[in-house]
């Protein structure tokens, strides 16, 4: 597995008459979790859809609109709070509702958060304590939005099953029944983390057209402290969490796929090394000490849930 970044997306347009890149701040990971991870990880979602159309997760947990027209019927499932979309029958504006319970993270999830974090795609500073996974079928879709902020940025959207585009723009336009138009447009490849930040997140908007073919997505946010449900409670396994050492590549400068902080002063040595592939990306599968893949992968080899 090659976990490679990219984080150079450009696309200028003028926004309260200054001339400016909306996308700065977005980054795709991709190959952060493998075939064989992502199997695991929809099974899971599946096995959580299956228990929620049995009623047997927390009422708001659980959300399967009626399909009453193309675009409209994407299967929701909240974790950690839970998230009014619009305005409701009661008045309460869009935003974390919260007095409503819903079910906290599952051990898998918080599993995909540790690796989030100790592989660069997050910040240590913005751990996430919620979730939504939506689940698209062929014509479904979400439409222009941005991020509420009762959620800090960044946060992140993983896709499973297949590949879609999803649009950004500062003015996204709607053509019809789950059909947008925008200024740009991203692939999101399977097993890719799209992480939103910056403009990426506050200035451009962002919706997924009505998808070819169905498509799950898992959307991570850490929330506003003041904004935490009030039966909220810390998750002990997700804190403390440190990001793997940054390694120095051949050049000197910091290995390319985590490529944030330089960390003056690292020695190369050879077991190091063993890290990173003759590109310098990181790859965690050759990575000995410290990583994730001791929690992750020994549980999934020996099929045990976590
Ligand atoms: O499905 C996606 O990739 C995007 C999800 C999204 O925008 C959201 O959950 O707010």
């Amino acid at each position: 597995m090659h976990v490679k970044r990219k984080k150079d997306f450009i696309c200028l347009e003028r926004v309260k008459g200054k001339i400016v890149n909306v996308l700065d701040g977005l980054e795709l990971h991709t190959g952060v979790f493998s075939a064989v991870e992502q199997k695991r990880i929809v099974n899971q979602v599946y096995q959580l859809q299956d228990k929620g159309r049995k009623g047997e997760l927390r009422e708001h947990t659980f959300n399967a609109p009626r399909k009453w027209m193309r675009g409209k019927g994407r299967v929701t499932i909240q974790f950690g709070c839970c998230y009014n979309y619009a305005i409701d029958r009661a008045g309460n504006p869009p935003g974390i509702l919260q007095p409503e319970e819903v079910v906290s993270l599952p051990p898998l999830f918080k599993d995909i958060i540790r690796r989030l974090i100790k592989w660069h795609v997050l910040p240590p500073t913005c751990v996430p304590d919620s979730c939504i996974v939506n689940i698209y079928d062929e014509g479904d879709c979400i439409p222009p939005h941005i991020d509420n902020h009762d959620f800090l940025r960044p946060f992140c959207t993983i896709s499973f099953l297949s590949e879609c585009d999803i649009l950004f723009g500062s003015n996204l336009k709607i053509e019809g029944p789950g059909e947008f138009s925008g200024s740009y447009s991203i692939p999101l490849p399977v097993g890719s983390v799209l992480v939103l930040n910056g403009n990426g997140a506050d200035v451009a908007k962002h919706c997924v057209p009505a998808v070819p073919t169905k498509r799950i997505s898992i959307t991570f946010r850490k929330m506003d402290e003041s904004k935490r449900p009030i039966w909220f409670t810390l998750e002990p396994n997700l804190q403390g969490i440190e990001p793997l050492p940054l390694e120095l590549n051949r050049s000197g400068s910091a290995a390319k796929s985590s490529g944030s902080n330089n960390h003056n002063g690292t020695k190369w040595t050879s077991r190091r090394r063993q890290q990173y592939d003759s590109r310098g990306y990181y790859n965690p599968e050759r990575s000995i000490e410290q990583n994730d893949c001791g929690d992750w992968s020994s549980n999934q080899r020996r099929g045990k849930p976590r």
